[in-house]
């Protein structure tokens, strides 16, 4: 036998047809709007009910998340969902820790400091022990490969970043509520859930039902017009 010498299995992806349903542009425009008003009554909350949420609900949620694009179709992403309440307790001590010297020992910027005083945010993230689900986010910079080499990944952060915003969606259209929520920093993440090296904590989601008597900031979104330019100006077609 011959050794054989082969292209990586990572880089053989042979095309095959794609074919989605072409919908005209009235019923396209249709769903267009179903969607925005779905997305539109998503709120971040921070104050949860306790209530159970059933594990398929997140895998239902990561399976979302894991039809993101990414550079290279590495999928530079790993989610790591805790239930159990000593790990819980453990990330909320961690995180409080954290924000306690950032509110209270002055190491917020005092522009920062100004830019949160409105959502009247605080050291105290008592939601993270509240909800059934703390489901953490890691960016892989590499990949270990089966033989323990490291593939290195490419825009990790535009890969997570837009898998997160496939959760988050994914997350609302079932019901649940989350917190887009980045302790600062966020090492003890990587201690608490024993990640590798090659990866770094991204985003930590509480995830639940919102309390029966959530509140949340009376926010305004930007206008479609602030968030959105023709260039030029009037050409819109
Ligand atoms: N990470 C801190 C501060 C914080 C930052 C932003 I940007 C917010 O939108 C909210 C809070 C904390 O979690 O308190």
């Amino acid at each position: 036998m011959t050794d054989q010498i082969t292209t990586p299995r990572e880089h053989a992806h042979p095309f095959v047809p794609y074919r989605p349903p072409r919908l005209d542009p009235a019923a396209g425009l249709r769903r267009g709007r179903e969607l925005l008003q779905q997305l539109d009554s998503r709120r971040s909350v921070r104050f949860f009910a306790a209530d159970p949420v059933p594990a398929e609900m997140i895998e239902l949620a990561v399976a979302a998340a894991n039809t993101a694009p990414s550079g290279a179709h590495h999928q530079p992403w790993k989610f790591v969902a805790v239930a159990d309440p000593g790990i819980k307790r453990r990330i909320r001590e961690a995180a409080e820790h954290e924000e306690r010297i950032n509110y209270e020992g002055g190491r917020l910027p005092e522009a920062w400091r100004e830019a949160l005083a409105p959502l009247e945010t605080t050291s105290d993230k008592g939601y993270l022990e509240v909800v059934p689900w703390l489901v953490v986010v890691f960016a892989e910079k590499s990949t270990p490969r089966p033989d323990g080499s490291l593939r290195k990944n490419y825009y990790v952060n535009e890969s997570v970043g837009i898998a997160c915003g496939l959760f988050i969606t994914a997350l609302h259209a079932m019901g649940l509520a989350t917190l887009t929520h980045t302790p600062n920093p966020m090492g003890f993440l990587t201690e608490i859930l024993e990640r590798p090296a090659t990866e770094r904590p991204y985003i930590l989601f509480p995830v639940g039902y919102p309390a029966p008597d959530c509140e949340v900031p009376d926010l305004r979104r930007k206008p479609l017009a602030e968030a959105l330019e023709y260039f030029p100006a009037d050409r819109r077609d």
